[in-house]
């Protein structure tokens, strides 16, 4: 009997949309489709924008182009406009014959042109290929702004992330705070416990600084070597500080012990705070700058505390 769960793995299946002014055509790829994706109809170029629109996105979209109103290519050249749809793989499925089509419809953005009639196993093939090359790249994107140790952005991604930030500050007049963190002796703690365990410290500390920043809009880096940043787009210095008191208190509630340390007899790190909002003469790394000299006070005023 089945308990209200899911079979295992349906929840991983991929989700195709199928979008076609014929329903026999959109039956025939369901009955190819469903045993391995999730299938979504549109009958109409709009109905599958509609779908698109609320952010209800496939893996992958299945698109004929004569559809009376909107047609394909049109449909194509839209979701292509759009930021949120850009990067779903299209494949036209038409019975449009020419050279011609073929090249407009990857001109609109498609990654596959199918003609009808088609054989279904290369038409599946074909489906399962774009979704591969799709789940490939999206891993290595993903990586290329991940910090492999911690799992945390990396500076690649600090850094797009900070001037995208910014000119969205610049424009609404709105306050934008950076948190700049350094773990404190660190380069002793290596000394003292190895290299390994210097990874593993590097990796907790991520933790307790991620956990610190529940707000969905904020960004935790890391900036460098044992030096972390937290990004607070809207927020004012006053909630800047309220989230460096909750990362300090954090890494010190690791308790990872640190025998060699000035402060402490665990892992503790110096914060330095800045906030602005930004004026169109300034530059990102005003603020940069600003976090990284509040920084240099918190260490120079003892460590294991926050400077603005
Ligand atoms: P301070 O309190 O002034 O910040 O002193 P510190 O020793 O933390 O500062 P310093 O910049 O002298 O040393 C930083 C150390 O961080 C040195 C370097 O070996 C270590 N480190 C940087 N990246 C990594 C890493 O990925 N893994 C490990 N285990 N250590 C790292
Ligand atoms: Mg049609
Ligand atoms: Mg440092
Ligand atoms: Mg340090």
């Amino acid at each position: 009997m089945n308990h209200g769960k899911r079979p295992s793995g349906e929840g991983e299946r991929p989700t195709i949309m199928i979008v076609d002014d014929e329903k026999i055509n959109i039956d025939v790829l369901t009955s190819l489709l469903k045993a391995d994706y999730r299938i979504i109809a549109a009958k109409t170029g709009a109905q599958a924008q509609n779908r698109l629109q609320k952010g209800l996105l496939p893996d992958l979209i299945l698109l004929d182009i004569s559809m009376p109103e909107l047609d394909g290519y049109e449909v194509c050249r839209q979701l292509k406009e759009d930021p949120r749809s850009r990067d779903v793989p299209v494949i036209f499925i038409t019975s449009r014959h020419g050279d011609d089509d073929e090249v407009q419809g990857f001109e609109v953005g498609a990654v596959d042109y199918i003609r009808k009639p088609f054989h279904p196993l290369v038409v599946r093939s074909r489906i399962k290929t774009h979704i591969d090359l799709k789940r490939h790249g999206d891993m290595l994107k993903q990586l290329a702004i991940m910090d492999g140790l911690t799992g945390i952005a990396n500076r690649r991604r600090f850094d797009q992330f900070v001037d995208y930030e910014w000119s969205r500050s610049l424009r609404y007049q709105h306050n934008f705070s950076l948190i700049m963190l350094d773990i404190d002796y660190f380069k002793r703690f290596n000394d003292c416990y190895g290299h390994a365990q210097g990874d593993q410290c590097l990796k907790q500390v991520a933790y307790a600084i991620s956990q610190a920043m529940p707000r969905p809009m904020d960004l935790a880096a890391r900036y460098g070597g044992e030096e972390f940043a937290c990004v607070l787009p809207e927020t004012s210095r006053e909630g800047a500080v309220t989230v460096a008191n909750r990362v300090l208190q954090g890494v010190q509630e690791l308790r990872i012990a640190h025998a060699h340390s000035n402060v402490a007899n665990h892992v503790t790190v110096s914060v330095g705070i800045a906030s602005m909002v930004p004026r169109s003469e300034d530059i990102p790394t005003t603020l940069l700058a600003r976090a990284d000299q509040a920084l240099y006070h918190a260490k120079n005023s003892g460590r294991n505390q926050l400077h603005y």
